[in-house]
């Protein structure tokens, strides 16, 4: 089948593509639809930026230059996009419509997290072939190497979950397809294969490496070996010794929401960033997965999850009311802190991602003290950010649901919430980065200013 898909691209005159589709282990198909896929998108981009290409997308202000650069449309990201009042939109598909449309595992009611993969990277809903054939796959590449586990393994237990995954992914890196065939001379046309060689790579080895540093610290080393059989959230959940059905579930619907949330947030632009430097997918996601472990992005959901329980603890046995709520978000405000898991730097209104956690929350766990406590903030929280006058987006985001599921199934372990997110942005923020470098998108460079030279702007407008 390979070799077919070769002689078409010969023919075709994609001599780049053809030794591209010939080279490495079968993708299962997934190789093949990209190589047909890739000529056409980048014969649409080369017309855009010839034609286009002096076209403004909008401005910088000042305000902008200073503030975060929100809003500032500077960079592509093919994967997905993020409507502010909608929510995110997977290469064009709403949460909700991923979950109706995306293939599920047998006896599952959330889709698997394969059938995402496909999906960000082709643009194509899988068919269950599609699915068979790429789970094939991620199973031969799924082993890690012994010398990866043997530096997990070294690190202290009081090292922080996301610290040593970074560690664990940079581990990896000796492995990379993209640093050795670069080492070798490869020609551009061959980045995006080394690319998706190493990006399917790591998605079919980090949830070891995720469920080998759980089992470190949390379980005293003893780790259920991974079982490729299994799709990915089950494999991982039993990994980390989790074997209830619905908690495989939530793992599904965890590792598909967290995946993708367009360029512009700290994990995935710095995965963009690092990558346009030729950094191998190894690097750039190590360097991604660093933004990540702030607080203000994915660690959220380990803050999230240590404030509940600080108000409960609070309580002191009492019941949550409307009125004690208010007043212990204002104890949090007032102590100069955030209330994590409200709030966005894009959306305007409450995130999708949160409410189909809520959604399965109801369906799984309507009865659990802690959902409850999280339904009863959601009404609570909102006014009280308004009444605070400050944000721009009172409601709350995707970290705000997250832990109170992972809880109810017993994974309490606030600390290692964020790797879980990280598994997932790998899929996401790696499925765009095979696009950049398959479209041939240069070192990333953009202007940045001192004050001193806006100072000089403005008197040299004034004068
Ligand atoms: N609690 C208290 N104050 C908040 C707030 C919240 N949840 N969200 C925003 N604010 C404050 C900001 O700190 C800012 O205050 P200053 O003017 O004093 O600096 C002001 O409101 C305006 O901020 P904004 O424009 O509404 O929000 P930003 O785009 O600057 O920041 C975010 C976005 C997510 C960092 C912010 O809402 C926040 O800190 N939320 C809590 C942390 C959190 O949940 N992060 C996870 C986001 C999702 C993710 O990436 O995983």
């Amino acid at each position: 089948m390979i070799r077919t898909l070769g002689r078409v691209a010969l023919r075709r005159g994609h001599r780049g593509l053809l030794t591209g589709a010939v080279r490495g282990l079968s993708t299962g198909g997934l190789k093949e639809v990209l190589a047909s896929k890739i000529p056409k998108m980048q014969a649409d981009v080369k017309q855009i930026r010839e034609k286009h290409g002096q076209k403004v997308l909008g401005s910088c202000t000042v305000a902008q230059a200073y503030g975060g650069m929100r809003s500032v449309k500077c960079m592509t990201y093919e994967t997905s996009l993020l409507d502010p009042m909608e929510g995110i939109r997977f290469r064009g598909y709403t949460i909700p419509e991923c979950q109706e449309t995306l293939p599920r595992a047998k006896g599952g009611s959330e889709p698997l997290p394969e059938s995402l993969i496909w999906l960000l990277l082709t643009g194509d809903i899988p068919t269950e072939a599609n699915i068979a054939g790429l789970r094939k796959d991620l199973a031969s590449r799924a082993k890690v190497p012994d010398s990866v586990t043997k530096i997990i393994n070294g690190l202290p237990k009081t090292m922080h979950p996301m610290s040593q995954l970074a560690i664990g992914t940079l581990a990896l890196q000796e492995d990379s397809v993209m640093a050795a065939e670069y080492a070798k001379g490869t020609p551009k046309t061959m980045y995006w294969d080394h690319y998706l060689e190493d990006t399917l790579n790591i998605i079919a080895r980090l949830p070891e490496v995720a469920a080998r540093i759980y089992c470190n610290i949390y379980r005293d080393g003893k780790m259920t070996p991974s079982d490729p059989s299994l799709d990915m959230g089950a494999n991982y959940s039993m990994m980390m010794g989790y074997d209830n059905p619905a908690f495989h579930d939530l793992m599904r619907l965890y590792l598909v929401i967290h995946s993708d949330h367009e360029g512009g947030n700290v994990s995935a632009h710095t995965v963009k960033l690092v990558g346009s430097a030729l950094s191998d997918p190894y690097l750039s996601l190590a360097a991604g997965l660093n933004g990540l472990a702030g607080p203000l992005h994915g660690l959220a959901n380990q803050e999230v999850l240590k404030w509940i329980k600080g108000i409960k603890a609070q309580l002191d046995g009492a019941e949550p009311t409307k009125d004690n709520l208010t007043k212990l978000c204002w104890d949090q405000l007032n102590s100069g802190k955030v209330i994590p898991g409200y709030g966005h730097a894009v959306l305007r209104k409450t995130d999708p991602r949160y409410t189909c956690q809520r959604e399965f929350a109801l369906k799984n766990l309507p009865d659990d003290e802690m959902f409850k406590l999280v339904s009863l903030l959601f009404e609570v929280v909102p006014a009280v950010l308004n009444e605070q006058g400050k944000v721009k987006n009172p409601w709350p985001n995707v970290d705000a649901h997250s832990g109170v599921l992972l809880q109810h199934y017993g994974l309490v372990e606030e600390s290692y919430y964020t790797v879980m997110f990280g598994i997932s942005r790998a899929i996401g923020a790696l499925a765009n980065l095979v696009w950049d470098r398959a479209l041939g998108l240069p070192i990333e460079r953009p202007k940045s200013m001192t004050t001193e030279a806006i100072h000089q702007l403005l008197e040299a407008e004034s004068a």
